[in-house]
């Protein structure tokens, strides 16, 4: 499908994902097949579409029924050059007819109803299996923190979670908090939204039958960045989600030739917002760096995940992504030079 007539559609409201930007995302993500709701890849997008489809069909029967009978009426009772001033004939009160057009429209919308109802059970009511991976998504002004209490893994934005083999299902159950304000996690090739609300947990589930990458998005509006709080869902094997999570796992590696740019990243106010396991970073605001050089893009899909980026990022985050939440640190370009080198080496 053309990647913007999902946008013209309305299903996937996010220009950088159809058009890219000026940090490489628009080479990424046209590689990427289109977020669109009509080609599900997990159980619960099926469960939607099947019930789209239906309800399309109903309202497309009553489209097609009503605007012939409009059309009808108007070519046959148009008026003509014989009947000036005369008025057709006038029909108050027809008890069938007045019963027909009200029991029929209320049998419909029961019918869409119950079926939606019985959907919404459907995907809501599954069981959480014993071996099911969890996932704690945390919404944050604008990316996404995703944490594995059971595996101790800690990343953000690119979520992994392993192949579900229809044979031998293996849903990834995730249960989502923000920090902040309302978000909306949408991810419609495998779910549908799922909102983020502070104070409460709620809890979805995908489970994808096609390894790749999935694009999401925010789907609620929660500020300036909401276009850009986009995320990745990566989908892979298990014997390659086992892999990538003991690579996680690990804590972050001390180079000694970055010795200069991870002292400037440890003295400077970048330990209280972000976490780098091994070190003396420990904030909590912003994404976990330990293994940031894992995921393909920086600020939740504002931008691919290059050295040059990040050296544009950390000088100014606000260049890539207008009022993110993290300051300019106004490091000399030395100092800029051996971070992001530092930076680099988080594999
Ligand atoms: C006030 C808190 C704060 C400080 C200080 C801070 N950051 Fe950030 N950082 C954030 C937030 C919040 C984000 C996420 C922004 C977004 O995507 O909207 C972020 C994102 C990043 C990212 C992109 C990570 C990703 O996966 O998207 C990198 C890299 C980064 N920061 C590096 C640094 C470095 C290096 C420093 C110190 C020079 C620093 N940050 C200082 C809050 C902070
Ligand atoms: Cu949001």
């Amino acid at each position: 499908m053309k990647r913007w007539l999902p946008i013209l559609l309305g299903l996937v409201g996010t220009p950088v994902i159809a058009f890219g930007n000026d940090w490489g995302m628009g080479a990424s993500n046209a590689k990427i097949p289109s977020p669109a709701v009509f080609s599900p890849a997990a159980t619960p997008a099926h469960e939607i579409r099947t019930l789209a489809y239906f309800v399309i069909t109903v309202c497309a029967v009553i489209f097609v029924i009503v605007a012939s009978l409009i059309i009808y009426s108007i070519i046959r009772f148009r008026e003509r050059p014989d009947d000036k001033g005369r008025e057709p004939a006038q029909i108050y009160g027809s008890n069938p007819i007045e019963f027909a057009w009200t029991t029929v429209p209320v049998l419909i919308v029961f019918v869409l109803i119950l079926t939606t109802a019985r959907t919404i059970y459907s995907v809501q009511a599954a069981p959480r299996p014993p071996d099911s991976i969890s996932v704690h998504v945390i919404g944050h002004q604008w990316w996404w923190e995703f944490r594995y209490p059971e595996l101790g893994v800690v990343t953000a934005n690119e979520l992994h979670v392993p192949l579900s083999d229809p044979a031998h299902p293996l849903p990834t159950f995730l249960d989502l908090e923000s920090a902040d304000v309302a978000h909306s996690f949408w991810v419609p090739r495998l779910a549908g939204k799922t909102d983020v609300i502070p104070n409460r947990r709620n809890t979805m589930w995908i489970d994808p039958h096609q390894p790749g990458t999935y694009l999401g998005q925010c789907a609620e509006y929660c500020g300036t960045e909401h276009a850009l709080m986009l995320l990745r869902v990566i989908v892979e094997p298990r014997p390659d989600f086992d892999r990538w999570i003991a690579a996680q796992k690990q804590a972050s590696i001390a180079d000694a030739s970055v010795d200069h740019g991870r002292q400037i990243f440890e003295t400077t106010a970048c330990v209280n917002c972000h976490v780098v396991r091994g070190t003396a970073a420990e904030g909590r605001f912003g994404p976990d760096l330990t293994h940031l050089m894992a995921r393909e893009t920086i600020g939740a899909g504002a931008a691919m995940n290059t050295p040059d980026n990040l050296k544009v990022w950390v000088h100014n985050p606000s260049t890539i992504k207008p009022g993110a939440l993290m300051p300019a640190m106004n490091l000399s370009e030395k100092d800029l030079n051996d971070l992001v080198a530092y930076l680099v080496t988080l594999r």
